[in-house]
């Protein structure tokens, strides 16, 4: 409706760049990138490289391009990766880790997002001479579509070290770790320290409009930037980019500990007004999923879109709404008026005919 403003959950992408951001860019010192000449990228890779603990860091476009860089710089093709079933890179990459990089995706289903220990010991012993060779643990943290769920330190520490024993390399999928360390009080550089490798996104929560940074030995980034290179994500004057995710780095992390207790409110409004839709007390950052079985989900997310609410409809009986900085404590109250509105008036879906 015109002059109505819009609450947008559908996903912490949607945030925009701030003035300070913009102000960055416009006084960013550049080069050429691909010729490693670019002064506000170097330094950007320095500073997130010793944020994480790490000895070198490379800005790549986007999540997905940090994951499957990374997938290829730590396997051969032919090899098998162990991985959460629910993960990033199994559903919403479009097959690039076989594409890529010629990898088997050995899922396991794992609760809240955790590959389970027992499973994980169980494959990797199991591994022998006939065998595919594991050389890879991919861990997602936050895991997305377990609810934004935190992966707790020690979890992800045994899982690591199961890996090493076993001969093959760990890593993170971080888009949001920052969101696991505001929640847990983790530091970023604790996680880190227990894996080979891990990315991390300035254009979700922290607010930048592009990029992501994958982090980890200064040979694994010799490898990771011919590879990005090889998939068209080496970019001349990037330093544009890098000063907007150099102003999210340092000054956003703090305050997705809003976005988290906003992600908790709207739980909290949703399970009043669709008791056992969600359970507040499993919203650990600043996901909130909806589950809504024999519900008309599709007319919810219509008639919520109508008041200027906007979540994200997944499959026929889920729904997703991700708090971030374009919305404040009002716009999650119009936010859970909007959803109690929108179940009261929804049908019940149509049964499944045989
Ligand atoms: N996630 C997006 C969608 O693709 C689902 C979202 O809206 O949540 N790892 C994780 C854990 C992610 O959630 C995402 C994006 C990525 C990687 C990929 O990042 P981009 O979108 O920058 O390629």
């Amino acid at each position: 409706m015109p002059g109505m403003d819009i609450v947008e959950l559908r996903s912490d992408t949607f945030t925009r760049p701030t003035h300070q951001m913009l102000e960055a860019m416009a006084d960013a010192e550049l080069g050429d990138d691909v010729w490693g000449e670019d002064p506000t990228a170097i330094s950007l890779q320095e500073h997130c490289a010793d944020i994480f603990g790490k000895e070198a860091g490379l800005f790549v476009p986007s999540g997905t391009m940090g994951n499957e860089t990374a997938l290829k710089a730590l396997t051969n093709p032919g090899e098998d990766v162990i991985v959460e079933s629910r993960s990033h890179v199994v559903l919403y990459e479009h097959g690039a880790p076989s594409v890529i990089s010629g990898v088997v995706l050995r899922l396991i289903d794992g609760p809240d997002g955790r590959l389970p220990i027992e499973a994980v010991r169980d494959m990797i012993a199991s591994a022998n001479e006939h065998t595919s060779r594991i050389s890879l643990v991919w861990q997602e943290n936050t895991h997305n579509a377990s609810g934004g769920r935190v992966i707790p330190l020690e979890h992800l520490r045994e899982v690591a070290r199961l890996a090493h024993a076993g001969g093959a390399k760990a890593f993170i999928d971080g888009a949001r770790i920052f969101n696991a360390s505001v929640a847990s009080g983790v530091p970023v550089r604790a996680y880190a320290a227990e894996v080979d490798a891990l990315s991390f996104c300035f254009s979700k929560g922290l607010g930048a409009p592009v990029g992501s940074m994958l982090l980890g030995t200064q040979e694994l980034i010799d490898r990771a930037r011919i590879i990005r290179q090889m998939l068209g994500g080496g970019m001349r004057q990037v330093g544009l980019l890098c000063a907007a995710a150099r102003v999210a780095v340092d000054t956003m992390v703090d305050r997705l500990a809003d976005d988290h207790e906003n992600a908790r409110v709207l739980a909290e409004g949703f399970a009043d007004a669709a008791p056992g839709s969600v359970d507040p007390s499993t919203v650990e950052t600043n996901m909130v999923y909806v589950d809504l079985p024999g519900r008309d989900v599709d007319a919810i997310v219509r008639s919520m879109w109508d008041d200027g609410v906007r979540v994200a409809a997944l499959g026929p009986t889920r729904i997703r709404a991700v708090t971030n900085k374009e919305v404040d404590r009002a716009g999650i109250e119009r936010a859970v008026a909007s959803f109690a509105r929108a179940v009261a008036g929804a049908r019940e879906a149509a049964p499944v005919s045989t």
